[in-house]
């Protein structure tokens, strides 16, 4: 019985009396393997662990699903193996030390497997633990004078965001740490970008202290705080918004949704896939497949889709700014981040929400409602043709299946939007919104060469975003292999027999055979794009192996340079594709331990793509991982600020020669657009007949 429900850095929290009896998981019995761990499952683990620790207290730094291994859910999935027993991760921080352990729990057995300590990595810093930098700093006589040298002394007017300190060599891992950016604010809902102050604190998370106040001084002296407002909330713009110019746009869907939900599981057009969540990744999308109406029979596209990494690099060098990049995913979890959202603001129309639920601290369940969500989209034209000769003019629309979740990290806001539509392509994108991170600006200093002044002596670093899509690909079955495509013109001289008029051109494709050869980088003069290939299995319409295509142009390497410290960190940003053979639990490219890491090689703990790179294992016709990153270099501007428009950044795989024809014809047209074209147009013309739209197939009755 749920007994109390509270709130604990945004979450809801459910608490309930202590109770020695076994739990009811009857219900576990029957969930996908692949759900999140349900409320009933995080107490109940929390309580194995607690017990199995006991008399050592512990933190949760996270307590979640052990999806099943690969070998055991395919054999579950094919009916050939029992449903594989529920299990919970969990990493534990022994209270008030950095001393960290990995835990796994067996829920169906009801016992700890597993209890492993892990050393010389540092835990990942949760909303919690955050919540401690501001709490510290504002009551620290050091910080209190560092306030006062600027003139401030209420200390209520002075905030500070906590982030991962990145890596600083005044500690190692026997600290947790993270650091502090100090801003003020004028009153209760000024914008704090606009008053960022001349320091930054370093506070220990475990023993609650401050380390080090780090005082920016230029030339000596101290940088004033910037008291100019710049503010976006509506008790600043009150009259200056204006009324009446845009008119209402409602979305209707009068019939229902296209989709249908069976738990977690979602069938949409022919699609059918599990929307899986967790702390670190947020949604993950597991067991793609889809429908082929021309060949009758549904076949696998991806085993699973998930954001398992990025970095934020910023790129003023002059210290403490050198230790802004933050690892959204790895260093604070994308997952916990999550905002719960709402109806006609983060989304609009028939909407199908899911919650998500996490675990706190002290191993309670604390759920984010509406977490994720799910709803369809009119995409535009699907296909259209006008036959001038006939006067026939057909045209079908496409829509799209969105799942999606946006996150708060600190200043900046990312929309996550996996999207699928009718000609089979699934798409990322990614829009990036919230407020900039900005710094004081000394009289006697420019914000070039290394940021904007997009407001009076406020300065915006330059800096990057690179995210990690993981894609574990099943093009048309388990064992896959990678091509890569560089349009080229033809190697042959004008002139010459085999290219006489000098036109010719043609894709030149090089198979990736290992690890080593499948580390990619874009190219522009060659729009390079990478091919997903299933050698076993060859489109019967061109015979060549049925393909998915990564198209990936917005890919900007890390632009710190080689030997620094986060062009070492996030090694993961250096190419634009990786690709390893499958191993259970190798997930994340920046290691499984992001915070203060230093990008060791052949870390013990944690290990990173390089080294998964570095074994230079096949990776032909067997089964593949692909870690495609993609991003952008943002210089701000001054619409960025006070609050920047959302800016999209986007990556696709689709469909190539995968299907022997547009895998569209199923949709039937829009009747409207199934007309003659105006007779004047072709004023000697008999009226052409008008197709019928009977001639085209009708949508499956079955999703
Ligand atoms: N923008 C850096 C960050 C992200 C999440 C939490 C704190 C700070
Ligand atoms: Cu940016």
């Amino acid at each position: 019985m749920i007994q109390d429900t509270s709130s604990i850095a945004g979450y809801t929290v459910y608490r309930e009396e202590p109770n020695d009896a076994a739990p009811d998981l009857s219900k576990s019995h029957s969930v996908h393997p692949l759900d999140q761990l349900s409320i009933e499952e995080i107490r109940f683990a929390s309580k194995l662990i607690r017990d199995y620790a006991n008399p050592t207290t512990i933190k949760f730094n996270c307590l979640t699903l052990r999806e099943p291994k690969k070998v055991d859910y395919a054999a579950f999935r094919a009916r050939r193996a029992a449903r594989p027993d529920r299990r919970a991760f969990a990493v534990v921080i022994e209270k008030g030390t950095s001393k960290i352990a990995e835990v796994i729990a067996n829920l169906t057995q009801a016992k700890v497997e597993e209890w492993k300590p892990v050393s010389d990595v540092g835990a990942m810093l949760t909303l919690e633990d955050l919540d401690v930098c501001e709490r510290v700093a504002r009551a620290d006589a050091q910080v209190i004078e560092a306030c006062r040298g600027l003139g401030i002394t209420d200390m209520d007017k002075v905030f500070l965001d906590a982030w991962a300190i990145g890596v600083d060599n005044r500690w190692g891992f026997e600290r947790r740490l993270q650091q502090g950016i100090a801003y003020y604010r004028n009153s209760a809902f000024d914008n704090q970008y606009a008053h960022p102050l001349d320091f930054s604190v370093v506070v220990d998370t475990e023993t609650e202290e401050v380390l080090a106040v780090d005082i920016r001084l230029v030339n000596g002296e101290r940088t004033k705080v910037s008291l100019e407002e710049h503010n976006y909330m509506p008790e600043f713009i009150g009259e200056n918004y204006v009324d009446g110019v845009l008119k209402p746009i409602n979305i209707t869907q009068p019939e229902g949704v296209s989709f249908r939900m069976r738990g977690n599981e979602i069938a949409w057009a022919g699609y059918k896939m599990h929307i899986g969540f967790n702390y670190r990744e947020g949604i993950v999308l597991s067991d793609v497949r889809i429908e082929d109406h021309h060949e009758h029979r549904e076949r696998t596209l991806f085993n699973r889709i998930s954001v398992v990494e990025m970095v934020v690099p910023y790129g003023n060098p002059d210290p403490p700014h050198h230790k802004k990049h933050a690892f959204d995913v790895g260093e604070y979890g994308t997952g916990l981040m999550t905002n719960s959202l709402k109806l006609g603001c983060d989304c609009k129309g028939a909407i199908h929400y899911l919650d998500a639920v996490m675990a706190t601290g002290n191993g309670d369940p604390a759920v984010i409602k509406n977490a994720i969500c799910i709803h369809e989209e009119d995409n535009g034209l699907l296909y259209k043709h006008t036959d001038y000769r006939d006067g026939t003019v057909i045209s079908a629309r496409d829509r799209k299946l969105i799942i999606s979740q946006i996150i708060t990290a600190a200043n900046y806001e990312y929309g996550f939007y996996h999207t699928f539509t009718l000609d089979g392509t699934y798409k990322l994108e990614i829009k990036l919104t919230g407020m900039l991170n900005t710094y004081c600006m000394h009289p006697t200093e420019t914000a070039a060469p290394y940021g904007a002044e997009v407001a009076h002596r406020i300065n915006a670093h330059n800096h990057q975003h690179i995210f990690s899509l993981r894609v574990d690909p099943e093009v048309d079955g388990p064992d896959n292999s990678i091509v890569q495509n560089d349009a080229l013109p033809s190697e042959e001289p004008v002139g010459s027999a085999e290219n006489p008029y000098g036109n010719g051109f043609y894709c030149k494709k090089t198979p990736l055979l290992t690890s080593k050869e499948a580390a990619a980088s874009y190219c522009f003069e060659t729009s390079r794009s990478w091919d997903i290939i299933n050698p076993s299995s060859i489109n019967q319409a061109c015979k060549k192996p049925v393909a998915y295509k990564i198209l990936n142009n917005n890919c900007p390497a890390v632009l710190a340079k080689p030997g620094s410290v986060v062009n070492n960190r996030a090694a993961f940003a250096r190419k634009s594709l990786w690709v390893t053979p499958y191993k259970d639990y190798e997930l994340f490219p920046a290691g499984d331990y992001v915070c203060q890491s230093t990008g060791q090689e052949n870390h013990p703990y944690n290990t990173t793509i390089t080294d998964w790179v570095e074994r230079d294992e096949s990776i032909v016709n067997t089964d593949i991982v692909c870690y495609i990153q993609f991003g952008l270099t943002h210089f701000p501007r001054t619409e960025d600020f006070p609050i920047m428009p959302a800016e999209p950044v986007s990556v696709m795989l689709r469909a190539s020669n995968f299907f022997q024809k547009n895998p569209g014809l199923w949709v039937p047209p829009s009747a409207i657009c199934v007309d003659s074209v105006s007779k004047d147009a072709f004023p000697a013309k008999e009226e052409a007949a008008t197709p019928s739209c009977c001639a085209i197939p009708a949508p499956p009755a079955r999703l």
